[in-house]
Protein backbone atom coordinates (compact mmCIF):
# COMPACT_ATOMS: atom_id res chain seq x y z
CA UNK A 1 0.00 0.00 0.00
CA UNK A 2 1.20 3.64 -0.69
CA UNK A 3 1.67 6.01 2.52
CA UNK A 4 -0.81 8.71 3.13
CA UNK A 5 0.76 12.07 1.43
CA UNK A 6 0.26 14.79 3.79
CA UNK A 7 -2.01 17.51 2.40
CA UNK A 8 -2.31 20.71 4.11
CA UNK A 9 -4.81 23.61 3.24
CA UNK A 10 -4.48 27.08 4.68
CA UNK A 11 -7.60 29.09 5.57
CA UNK A 12 -9.59 26.04 5.00
CA UNK A 13 -12.66 26.85 6.79
CA UNK A 14 -12.85 29.85 3.98
CA UNK A 15 -14.49 29.63 0.89
CA UNK A 16 -12.22 28.14 -1.65
CA UNK A 17 -11.25 26.04 0.94
CA UNK A 18 -14.90 24.64 1.21
CA UNK A 19 -14.40 23.80 -2.37
CA UNK A 20 -11.04 22.40 -2.54
CA UNK A 21 -11.05 19.98 0.43
CA UNK A 22 -13.89 17.60 -0.99
CA UNK A 23 -11.91 17.43 -4.24
CA UNK A 24 -8.81 16.45 -2.62
CA UNK A 25 -10.44 13.90 -0.70
CA UNK A 26 -11.69 12.35 -3.49
CA UNK A 27 -8.45 11.62 -5.19
CA UNK A 28 -8.71 14.11 -7.30
CA UNK A 29 -5.83 16.11 -6.48
CA UNK A 30 -3.09 13.57 -6.61
CA UNK A 31 -4.93 10.25 -8.30
CA UNK A 32 -7.04 7.30 -7.54
CA UNK A 33 -3.53 5.58 -5.78
CA UNK A 34 -3.03 8.09 -3.50
CA UNK A 35 -3.85 8.10 0.08
CA UNK A 36 -3.95 11.47 1.42
CA UNK A 37 -4.18 12.81 5.20
CA UNK A 38 -5.41 16.45 5.38
CA UNK A 39 -4.16 19.17 7.56
CA UNK A 40 -6.40 22.01 7.75
CA UNK A 41 -4.75 25.24 9.28
CA UNK A 42 -6.76 28.18 10.52
CA UNK A 43 -6.59 31.23 12.53
CA UNK A 44 -8.21 30.35 16.12
CA UNK A 45 -11.43 32.23 15.46
CA UNK A 46 -12.25 29.72 12.30
CA UNK A 47 -11.08 26.18 13.84
CA UNK A 48 -15.11 25.61 15.05
CA UNK A 49 -15.73 26.17 11.45
CA UNK A 50 -13.01 23.99 10.08
CA UNK A 51 -14.31 21.38 12.73
CA UNK A 52 -17.64 21.61 10.85
CA UNK A 53 -16.02 21.23 7.30
CA UNK A 54 -14.08 18.11 8.46
CA UNK A 55 -17.28 16.58 10.36
CA UNK A 56 -18.66 16.87 6.70
CA UNK A 57 -15.45 15.63 4.96
CA UNK A 58 -15.55 12.62 7.34
CA UNK A 59 -19.50 12.10 6.02
CA UNK A 60 -18.07 11.47 2.71
CA UNK A 61 -16.36 8.44 3.64
CA UNK A 62 -13.98 9.03 1.09
CA UNK A 63 -11.94 5.74 0.69
CA UNK A 64 -8.50 8.00 0.06
CA UNK A 65 -9.17 9.78 3.11
CA UNK A 66 -6.78 8.50 5.66
CA UNK A 67 -7.68 11.43 8.24
CA UNK A 68 -7.76 15.09 9.02
CA UNK A 69 -5.90 17.16 11.44
CA UNK A 70 -7.02 21.06 12.55
CA UNK A 71 -4.69 23.08 13.91
CA UNK A 72 -4.20 26.91 14.27
CA UNK A 73 -0.62 26.50 14.17
CA UNK A 74 1.97 26.61 11.05
CA UNK A 75 4.42 24.49 12.85
CA UNK A 76 2.31 21.45 13.26
CA UNK A 77 0.46 22.17 10.15
CA UNK A 78 3.66 21.96 7.93
CA UNK A 79 5.16 18.87 9.58
CA UNK A 80 5.75 16.15 6.89
CA UNK A 81 4.10 18.03 4.91
CA UNK A 82 3.98 16.88 0.76
CA UNK A 83 1.91 19.46 -0.72
CA UNK A 84 0.92 22.89 1.06
CA UNK A 85 -1.97 24.57 -0.54
CA UNK A 86 -1.58 28.41 0.92
CA UNK A 87 -5.39 29.76 0.42
CA UNK A 88 -5.93 31.85 3.72
CA UNK A 89 -4.78 34.86 3.75
CA UNK A 90 -5.32 39.48 4.50
CA UNK A 91 -7.98 40.77 1.90
CA UNK A 92 -7.86 44.13 1.21
CA UNK A 93 -10.43 45.91 3.40
CA UNK A 94 -11.52 49.50 2.53
CA UNK A 95 -8.84 52.52 3.04
CA UNK A 96 -6.31 49.85 3.28
CA UNK A 97 -2.89 50.92 1.78
CA UNK A 98 -0.82 48.85 -0.04
CA UNK A 99 2.02 48.62 2.54
CA UNK A 100 -0.60 47.79 5.26
CA UNK A 101 -1.37 44.27 2.94
CA UNK A 102 1.67 43.46 2.18
CA UNK A 103 2.83 43.21 5.97
CA UNK A 104 -0.52 41.68 6.76
CA UNK A 105 0.48 39.32 4.34
CA UNK A 106 4.25 39.44 5.37
CA UNK A 107 2.97 38.27 8.65
CA UNK A 108 1.47 34.97 7.63
CA UNK A 109 3.56 33.85 4.93
CA UNK A 110 7.30 34.75 6.59
CA UNK A 111 6.15 32.60 9.59
CA UNK A 112 4.63 29.72 7.16
CA UNK A 113 7.77 30.05 4.79
CA UNK A 114 9.63 29.40 8.07
CA UNK A 115 7.50 26.31 9.14
CA UNK A 116 7.55 24.57 5.77
CA UNK A 117 11.65 24.70 5.93
CA UNK A 118 11.48 23.32 9.07
CA UNK A 119 9.29 20.92 8.67
CA UNK A 120 8.13 19.94 5.45
CA UNK A 121 8.92 16.49 3.64
CA UNK A 122 12.30 16.22 1.21
CA UNK A 123 9.55 16.44 -1.59
CA UNK A 124 7.26 19.45 -0.49
CA UNK A 125 5.41 21.68 -3.61
CA UNK A 126 3.82 24.77 -2.25
CA UNK A 127 1.28 26.24 -4.57
CA UNK A 128 0.51 30.28 -2.95
CA UNK A 129 -3.52 31.08 -3.71
CA UNK A 130 -3.91 33.67 -1.43
CA UNK A 131 -3.26 37.31 -2.45
CA UNK A 132 -1.18 38.72 -3.71
CA UNK A 133 -0.19 35.13 -4.54
CA UNK A 134 3.03 36.40 -6.21
CA UNK A 135 4.30 37.91 -3.98
CA UNK A 136 3.09 35.94 -1.27
CA UNK A 137 5.03 32.93 -2.45
CA UNK A 138 8.22 35.03 -2.93
CA UNK A 139 8.05 36.10 1.10
CA UNK A 140 7.27 32.60 1.98
CA UNK A 141 10.04 31.30 -0.18
CA UNK A 142 12.62 33.74 1.12
CA UNK A 143 11.81 32.54 4.64
CA UNK A 144 12.39 28.69 3.15
CA UNK A 145 16.49 28.57 2.45
CA UNK A 146 16.83 25.11 2.61
CA UNK A 147 13.47 24.13 0.03
CA UNK A 148 14.67 24.61 -3.38
CA UNK A 149 13.37 27.62 -4.59
CA UNK A 150 11.41 25.62 -7.63
CA UNK A 151 8.51 24.40 -5.16
CA UNK A 152 7.23 27.12 -4.40
CA UNK A 153 5.00 28.50 -7.00
CA UNK A 154 2.20 30.59 -7.04
CA UNK A 155 -1.69 30.40 -8.86
CA UNK A 156 -2.01 32.12 -12.25
CA UNK A 157 -4.16 28.59 -13.32
CA UNK A 158 -7.20 30.45 -12.89
CA UNK A 159 -6.62 33.23 -15.45
CA UNK A 160 -4.94 30.31 -17.73
CA UNK A 161 -8.31 28.62 -17.36
CA UNK A 162 -10.50 31.68 -18.14
CA UNK A 163 -8.14 32.36 -21.10
CA UNK A 164 -9.19 28.77 -22.52
CA UNK A 165 -12.95 29.24 -21.83
CA UNK A 166 -12.98 32.79 -23.78
CA UNK A 167 -11.11 31.32 -26.91
CA UNK A 168 -13.64 28.17 -26.72
CA UNK A 169 -16.24 31.04 -26.24
CA UNK A 170 -15.36 32.68 -29.59
CA UNK A 171 -14.34 29.95 -31.59
CA UNK A 172 -16.38 27.01 -30.65
CA UNK A 173 -12.84 25.25 -30.42
CA UNK A 174 -12.93 22.69 -28.19
CA UNK A 175 -10.81 22.61 -25.12
CA UNK A 176 -8.21 20.08 -25.53
CA UNK A 177 -8.03 21.55 -29.08
CA UNK A 178 -6.43 24.74 -27.80
CA UNK A 179 -3.31 24.61 -26.95
CA UNK A 180 -0.33 26.93 -25.77
CA UNK A 181 -2.04 29.86 -24.35
CA UNK A 182 -0.36 31.81 -22.02
CA UNK A 183 -0.10 34.46 -18.92
CA UNK A 184 2.41 36.04 -18.09
CA UNK A 185 3.74 37.98 -15.33
CA UNK A 186 2.10 38.81 -11.90
CA UNK A 187 -1.67 37.27 -10.91
CA UNK A 188 -3.56 41.19 -11.23
CA UNK A 189 -5.40 43.06 -13.70
CA UNK A 190 -1.42 43.75 -15.17
CA UNK A 191 -1.25 39.96 -16.44
CA UNK A 192 -0.68 39.76 -19.74
CA UNK A 193 -2.96 36.74 -21.04
CA UNK A 194 -0.85 35.59 -24.34
CA UNK A 195 -2.29 33.57 -27.53
CA UNK A 196 0.55 34.84 -30.35
CA UNK A 197 1.55 31.25 -29.50
CA UNK A 198 -1.80 29.56 -28.77
CA UNK A 199 -3.09 27.26 -31.34
CA UNK A 200 -6.54 25.35 -32.09
CA UNK A 201 -6.44 22.36 -33.56
CA UNK A 202 -3.13 22.83 -34.41
CA UNK A 203 -3.62 26.26 -36.74
CA UNK A 204 -2.56 29.60 -34.91
CA UNK A 205 -5.14 30.46 -32.80
CA UNK A 206 -4.47 34.27 -33.75
CA UNK A 207 -5.22 33.05 -37.42
CA UNK A 208 -8.55 31.23 -36.33
CA UNK A 209 -9.69 33.87 -34.59
CA UNK A 210 -9.10 36.54 -37.16
CA UNK A 211 -9.30 39.95 -35.10
CA UNK A 212 -6.77 41.64 -33.85
CA UNK A 213 -8.83 43.89 -31.94
CA UNK A 214 -10.43 41.36 -30.01
CA UNK A 215 -8.19 39.90 -28.70
CA UNK A 216 -6.54 43.33 -27.98
CA UNK A 217 -9.69 45.19 -26.46
CA UNK A 218 -11.88 42.34 -25.67
CA UNK A 219 -10.60 38.89 -24.98
CA UNK A 220 -6.70 40.55 -22.59
CA UNK A 221 -9.09 42.55 -20.58
CA UNK A 222 -12.40 39.91 -20.13
CA UNK A 223 -9.25 37.59 -18.81
CA UNK A 224 -7.77 40.05 -16.76
CA UNK A 225 -10.94 41.17 -14.93
CA UNK A 226 -12.69 38.27 -14.67
CA UNK A 227 -12.09 38.13 -10.63
CA UNK A 228 -13.93 41.32 -10.78
CA UNK A 229 -16.18 40.42 -12.98
CA UNK A 230 -17.34 36.89 -10.80
CA UNK A 231 -17.56 39.73 -7.61
CA UNK A 232 -20.20 42.04 -9.15
CA UNK A 233 -22.18 39.38 -10.38
CA UNK A 234 -21.80 36.57 -7.26
CA UNK A 235 -21.41 39.52 -4.61
CA UNK A 236 -18.54 37.26 -3.59
CA UNK A 237 -15.09 36.20 -5.15
CA UNK A 238 -14.18 33.42 -7.42
CA UNK A 239 -14.03 29.75 -5.08
CA UNK A 240 -14.95 26.65 -6.84
CA UNK A 241 -13.26 27.90 -10.27
CA UNK A 242 -10.30 28.95 -7.38
CA UNK A 243 -10.34 25.07 -6.05
CA UNK A 244 -10.69 23.55 -9.40
CA UNK A 245 -7.55 25.57 -10.84
CA UNK A 246 -5.79 24.64 -7.51
CA UNK A 247 -6.56 21.34 -8.08
CA UNK A 248 -5.18 21.20 -12.15
CA UNK A 249 -2.03 23.12 -10.66
CA UNK A 250 -0.85 20.67 -8.36
CA UNK A 251 -2.08 17.53 -10.75
CA UNK A 252 -0.18 18.54 -13.62
CA UNK A 253 2.88 19.62 -11.27
CA UNK A 254 2.79 15.73 -10.24
CA UNK A 255 1.67 14.01 -13.64
CA UNK A 256 3.30 16.37 -16.33
CA UNK A 257 1.68 18.43 -18.91
CA UNK A 258 0.71 16.41 -22.31
CA UNK A 259 2.85 16.25 -25.34
CA UNK A 260 2.73 19.29 -27.32
CA UNK A 261 1.21 21.76 -24.69
CA UNK A 262 2.14 23.17 -21.57
CA UNK A 263 0.44 25.66 -18.68
CA UNK A 264 1.00 28.43 -16.98
CA UNK A 265 2.77 29.00 -13.80
CA UNK A 266 3.82 31.04 -10.94
CA UNK A 267 7.23 30.00 -10.37
CA UNK A 268 10.84 31.30 -9.08
CA UNK A 269 12.73 33.18 -12.28
CA UNK A 270 16.07 32.38 -12.73
CA UNK A 271 16.29 35.16 -15.22
CA UNK A 272 14.29 33.46 -18.45
CA UNK A 273 12.90 36.22 -20.61
CA UNK A 274 14.73 39.63 -18.43
CA UNK A 275 12.31 38.84 -15.30
CA UNK A 276 14.54 39.59 -12.89
CA UNK A 277 15.92 36.63 -10.65
CA UNK A 278 14.25 35.59 -7.61
CA UNK A 279 11.04 37.15 -8.74
CA UNK A 280 7.95 34.72 -9.08
CA UNK A 281 6.13 35.53 -12.32
CA UNK A 282 3.83 33.87 -14.44
CA UNK A 283 5.35 31.97 -17.04
CA UNK A 284 4.38 29.66 -19.72
CA UNK A 285 5.68 26.13 -18.07
CA UNK A 286 6.20 22.29 -19.05
CA UNK A 287 5.53 19.66 -16.49
CA UNK A 288 7.51 16.42 -16.48
CA UNK A 289 9.17 14.10 -13.63
CA UNK A 290 7.37 15.91 -11.18
CA UNK A 291 8.75 19.39 -11.82
CA UNK A 292 7.77 22.55 -13.96
CA UNK A 293 10.35 24.08 -17.02
CA UNK A 294 9.61 27.53 -18.21
CA UNK A 295 9.40 26.88 -21.93
CA UNK A 296 12.57 28.26 -23.50
CA UNK A 297 13.45 30.54 -26.61
CA UNK A 298 9.96 31.82 -27.66
CA UNK A 299 9.66 35.18 -29.76
CA UNK A 300 8.03 37.63 -28.33
CA UNK A 301 6.72 40.26 -30.18
CA UNK A 302 7.11 44.05 -29.38
CA UNK A 303 3.64 44.23 -27.94
CA UNK A 304 4.04 40.87 -25.87
CA UNK A 305 7.44 42.15 -24.39
CA UNK A 306 5.95 45.46 -23.51
CA UNK A 307 2.98 44.01 -21.65
CA UNK A 308 5.07 41.04 -19.93
CA UNK A 309 7.45 44.66 -18.69
CA UNK A 310 4.64 46.10 -17.36
CA UNK A 311 3.57 43.21 -15.08
CA UNK A 312 7.03 42.55 -14.17
CA UNK A 313 7.78 45.77 -12.98
CA UNK A 314 4.64 45.58 -11.07
CA UNK A 315 5.98 42.74 -8.91
CA UNK A 316 9.59 44.58 -9.19
CA UNK A 317 7.30 47.27 -6.73
CA UNK A 318 5.93 44.81 -4.69
CA UNK A 319 9.18 43.05 -4.43
CA UNK A 320 10.91 46.26 -3.37
CA UNK A 321 8.21 47.60 -0.67
CA UNK A 322 7.95 44.30 1.02
CA UNK A 323 12.29 44.45 1.25
CA UNK A 324 11.63 48.07 2.61
CA UNK A 325 8.92 46.92 5.22
CA UNK A 326 11.44 44.17 6.23
CA UNK A 327 9.64 41.15 5.41
CA UNK A 328 12.27 39.43 3.86
P1 LIG B 1 -12.11 33.56 2.58
O1 LIG B 1 -12.04 34.88 3.25
O2 LIG B 1 -13.43 32.90 2.35
O3 LIG B 1 -11.23 32.51 3.38
C1 LIG B 1 -9.94 32.80 3.82
C2 LIG B 1 -9.70 31.97 5.06
O4 LIG B 1 -8.34 32.14 5.44
C3 LIG B 1 -10.55 32.41 6.27
O5 LIG B 1 -11.26 31.27 6.76
C4 LIG B 1 -9.51 32.92 7.26
O6 LIG B 1 -9.89 32.65 8.60
C5 LIG B 1 -8.29 32.15 6.83
N1 LIG B 1 -7.02 32.73 7.27
C6 LIG B 1 -6.68 34.04 7.39
N2 LIG B 1 -5.44 34.16 7.86
C7 LIG B 1 -4.96 32.92 8.05
C8 LIG B 1 -3.73 32.40 8.53
N3 LIG B 1 -2.77 33.19 8.95
N4 LIG B 1 -3.60 31.06 8.59
C9 LIG B 1 -4.59 30.25 8.20
N5 LIG B 1 -5.78 30.67 7.75
C10 LIG B 1 -5.96 32.00 7.67
O7 LIG B 1 -11.30 33.74 1.22
P2 LIG B 1 -11.35 32.82 -0.10
O8 LIG B 1 -12.42 33.26 -0.97
O9 LIG B 1 -11.28 31.40 0.31
O10 LIG B 1 -9.99 33.28 -0.81
C11 LIG B 1 -8.72 32.99 -0.25
C12 LIG B 1 -7.62 33.73 -0.97
O11 LIG B 1 -7.55 33.35 -2.33
C13 LIG B 1 -7.80 35.25 -0.99
O12 LIG B 1 -6.56 35.86 -0.69
C14 LIG B 1 -8.18 35.52 -2.42
O13 LIG B 1 -7.84 36.84 -2.82
C15 LIG B 1 -7.36 34.50 -3.13
N6 LIG B 1 -7.73 34.18 -4.52
C16 LIG B 1 -6.73 33.91 -5.39
C17 LIG B 1 -6.97 33.53 -6.70
C18 LIG B 1 -5.86 33.22 -7.64
O14 LIG B 1 -6.15 32.99 -8.81
N7 LIG B 1 -4.59 33.20 -7.25
C19 LIG B 1 -8.35 33.48 -7.22
C20 LIG B 1 -9.39 33.35 -6.16
C21 LIG B 1 -9.13 34.16 -4.92
O15 LIG B 1 -9.52 35.48 -5.16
Amino acid sequence: PVSPAVVTVTGAAGQIGYALLFRIASGQLLGPDTPVRLRMLEIPPAVKAAEGVAMELDDCAFPLLDGIDITDDATAAFDGVNVALLVGARPRTAGMERGDLLSANGGIFGPQGAAINAGAADDVRVLVVGNPANTNAFIAAAHAPDVPADRFTAMTRLDHNRALAQLRQRTGAAIDDIRRVTIWGNHSATQYPDLTQATIGGRSALGVVDDQAWVRDTFIPTVAKRGAAIIEARGASSAASAANAAVDHVHTWVHGTPEGDWTSAGVVSRGEYGVPEGLVSSFPVTASGGAFTVVPDLELDEFSRARIDASVAELVEEREAVRALGLV
